[in-house]
């Protein structure tokens, strides 16, 4: 009998629980959850195992504050750092979670020198590139969470508008997870049908507004954090289609290395996704409007990144 797939998560406070739980629910994986706070970690992970019974899975989930713990873990899903407060951007958190990003990377990787991580610490396009200084990883095993979370923003939207299933969308989002965000209308399909066949631009434009500030409206709406509900099933399905080498194209941060004629920056884009991590890249062809968009979004990055130098 094979063994399940072990998961660490990194951060027990609302995305690392979230995902946490979702992970333990799909059945595939036991689950650590570690967190600094002493007893919390513990106690989230004994609450979500008493689950186990009433909702009929036999992932076995575990609190701690010790790396140990993580020790061979095939997948470490960070989530640790600060989170925005009303009125905050996702840059805001740059140099308090810069230290936090480097110091957790350097731990997971000390116990588990084989993982795949997948990040979603803020601003995220920038930690996915300094957990890759740090740990000096191949680019396919360290991704950021954006792709698939902003598309499951959008997709809610078009869905709501259009009143169809957003199971029936899917939207094409490139880019950063930030204000430079690119959305694709003519590649964000609702059953094969091209978006700006179906919404006029005004439309279509301020359900990207609308896709881009995202993360701000709950933010807004909650007043003392950000999402996790959202955030935490994009990095539970990230998870799962690597652990089920699914070959599943999803839309991931990723280190670029002359995809769109883009160099040493991280971007979502759509990746395929397997027991490798990172597969592939797909290069979609974009016209010259959307990789200039693309190119004012590496620029943004590249910002974070050179303020994150010494
Ligand atoms: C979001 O977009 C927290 O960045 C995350 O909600």
């Amino acid at each position: 009998m094979g063994k399940r797939a072990k998961i660490s998560v990194i951060g027990a406070g609302n995305v690392g629980a979230s995902c946490a739980q979702r992970l333990a629910e799909k059945g595939f994986s036991d689950v650590i959850m570690l967190d600094i706070v002493e007893r919390l970690p513990q106690g989230k992970a004994l609450d979500i195992q008493e689950s186990a019974p009433i909702n009929g899975f036999d992932s076995s989930i575990t609190g701690t504050n010790d790396y140990k713990d993580t020790a061979g873990s095939d997948i470490v899903v960070i989530t640790s750092g600060a989170a925005r407060k009303p009125g905050m951007t996702r840059d805001d958190l740059l140099k308090i979670n810069m230290k936090i990003t480097s110091d957790v990377t350097e731990n997971v990787v000390r116990y588990s020198p084989d993982c795949i991580i997948m990040i979603a610490t803020n601003p995220v396009d920038a930690m996915v590139y300094l957990a890759l200084q740090v740990n000096k990883f191949r680019r396919s095993r360290v991704m950021g969470l954006s792709g698939v979370l902003d598309g499951g923003r959008l997709r809610t939207f078009i869905a709501e508008e259009l009143k169809v299933s957003a199971q029936n969308i899917t939207a094409c989002v490139l880019g950063e997870h930030g204000k430079s965000m690119v959305v694709i209308p003519r590649l964000t399909m609702v059953n094969g049908v091209p978006l700006t066949q179906l919404l006029s631009k005004d439309k279509i434009d301020a359900l990207i507004a609308r896709t881009v500030g995202g993360g701000a409206e709950i933010v807004g709406l909650l007043k003392t954090g950000s999402a996790f509900y959202a955030p935490s099933a994009a990095l539970a399905s990230m998870v799962e289609a690597v652990i089920t080498d699914s070959n599943r194209i999803l839309g991931c941060g990723a280190l670029l290395d002359g995809e769109y004629g883009i160099k040493d920056t991280v971007l979502d884009v759509p990746v395929k996704l397997n027991r490798n991590g990172i597969e592939q890249i797909i290069e979609l062809e974009l016209n010259g409007d959307e990789k200039e968009q693309l190119q004012e979004s590496a620029k943004a990055v590249q910002g974070l990144i050179e303020a994150m130098k010494p």
